[in-house]
C-alpha cells in the first residue's frame, strides 16, 4: 500500500467539514489502496475546534490516515496537495444579495487561489463554498501555473437530488435512473435536464407522463432544495454536501462508465454556445487518468436552451462582478 493522497480541506471546523473529513480519512473516495493525508486550513478562531475534530478523527483508527496538519496559512495547507476541496467561506447574512456574498468570499478565494501554485502539479481543485462557480473562477485565475480545467466547482449534490426528485416520481430507486445532468450555475437558476435522462434505460419523459410535472415542479424542487433545508433544518445541507464532494472526486478519479455521465461545473470551452471562461457545470466523463472531457452532441429542446441561457447570463454577470479579482 504505497499510494499517498494529500488532501486539502479549507473549512474544517464548519458543518460540511465534519461530514466530510471522516469519510476523506476513511479511504472512501481514493480507494482501499490509498493512504490520505489531510491538510486542513481554517481562520485563525477556529483552529481550536479543527483540534477536536482531529482528536476525533485520530480516535477512529482509520488504517489509511496518514498524517493531519493543521494550519491557517494557506500556503501551508496547499503544500505538495493532489486535492483541495474548497468547502470554507462566510454564509450569506441576513438581508444580503447573492452579489454581496460575492463580494465577501471573493477575496478569500484570491488569498487560496495564489497558494494553490504550491500544490502537487497533478492538482485538482473542487470548490464547494458558495457562490461556488465564481470562486472557483477568482482560484483559477490567481492560481499561477495551475491549468485552469482543473478547477471545478460541485453542482454534484444538485445532481443526486435530481435523481432523487426522479426516481421517487418514477416509483423507482435511483440505480435506475442516469444520464442527468445539471446546467450552468449552482443557484437558483442552474437547469436540471430530465430531458436527456433515463429510466431504466428508457427516457425519462417517456416513464413519467406526467410532463408538466418535469418541466415546472422538478426543476423548482431541485432549484430550491437548499432553502427547503434551511427552513427545514435550520442549517443548510451538510452531509448530503459533503457527500456530493465524495461523489464528485470518485467520479473525477475513476472511468466513467460508458454511456453515463456525471455533472460538474468546470471551464467552459465553449460547448453548447456558453461563454468560453466561466464556470459551468456541464455533463461530463472522465478517463480514470486524471482527465475529464464534457460530453457533446446532446440535444437540447428551444425550452432547455433559454434555461441553459438564463443560468449562463447570471454566471457572466458574476464574472463581471469580480472583474477586478481575476488576472
Ligand atoms: P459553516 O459556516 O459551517 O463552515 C464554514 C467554515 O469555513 C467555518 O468553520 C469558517 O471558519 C471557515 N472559513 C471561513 N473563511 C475561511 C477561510 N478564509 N479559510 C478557511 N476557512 C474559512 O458552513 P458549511 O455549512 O460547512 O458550508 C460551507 C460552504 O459550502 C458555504 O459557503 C455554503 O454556502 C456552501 N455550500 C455549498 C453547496 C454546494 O452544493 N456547492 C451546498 C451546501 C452549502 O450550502
Amino acid at each position: 500500500m504505497s499510494n499517498l493522497v494529500k488532501v486539502a480541506v479549507t473549512g474544517a471546523a464548519g458543518q460540511i467539514g465534519y461530514a466530510l473529513l471522516f469519510r476523506l480519512a476513511s479511504g472512501e473516495a481514493f480507494g482501499p489502496d490509498t493512504r490520505v493525508a489531510l491538510h486542513l486550513l481554517e481562520i485563525p478562531p477556529a483552529l481550536k475546534a479543527v483540534e477536536g475534530v482531529v482528536m476525533e478523527l485520530n480516535d477512529c483508527a482509520f488504517p489509511l490516515l496518514d498524517n493531519i496538519v493543521i494550519t491557517d496559512d494557506a500556503n501551508v495547507a496547499f503544500d505538495g496537495v493532489n486535492w483541495a476541496l474548497l468547502v470554507g467561506a462566510k454564509p450569506r447574512g441576513k438581508g444580503m444579495e447573492r452579489g454581496d456574498l460575492i463580494r465577501e468570499n471573493g477575496p478569500i478565494f484570491t488569498t487560496q487561489g495564489k497558494a494553490l501554485s504550491k500544490a502537487a502539479s497533478d492538482l485538482n481543485v473542487l470548490v464547494v463554498g458558495n457562490p461556488a462557480n465564481t470562486n472557483a473562477l477568482i482560484a483559477a485565475n490567481n492560481a499561477d501555473g495551475v491549468p485552469i480545467e482543473r478547477f471545478h466547482a460541485m453542482t454534484r449534490l444538485d445532481q443526486n437530488r435530481a435523481y432523487a426528485q426522479l426516481a421517487e416520481k418514477a416509483g423507482v430507486t435511483v440505480n435506475d435512473v442516469s444520464n442527468v445532468t445539471i446546467w450552468g450555475n449552482h443557484s437558483a437558476t442552474q437547469y436540471p435536464d430530465a430531458e436527456n435522462a433515463k429510466i431504466n434505460g428508457k427516457p425519462a419523459y417517456d416513464v413519467i407522463g406526467h410532463h408538466d410535472w418535469l418541466r415546472s415542479e422538478f426543476i423548482t424542487t431541485v432549484q430550491k432544495r437548499g432553502a427547503a433545508i434551511i427552513a427545514a433544518r435550520g442549517l443548510s445541507s451538510a452531509a448530503s454536501a459533503a457527500n456530493g464532494a465524495i461523489d464528485h472526486v470518485k467520479s473525477m478519479v475513476n472511468k466513467t462508465p460508458e454511456g453515463h455521465w456525471f455533472s460538474a461545473a468546470v471551464p467552459s470551452d465553449g460547448s453548447y454556445g456558453i461563454a468560453e471562461g466561466i464556470i459551468f457545470s456541464y455533463p461530463v466523463t472522465s478517463d480514470g487518468q486524471g482527465n475529464y472531457s464534457i460530453v457533446q452532441g446532446l440535444s437540447l429542446s428551444d425550452w432547455a436552451k433559454e434555461k441553459i441561457a438564463v443560468t449562463e447570463a447570471e454566471l457572466r454577470d458574476e464574472r463581471e462582478t469580480v472583474a477586478d479579482l481575476l488576472k
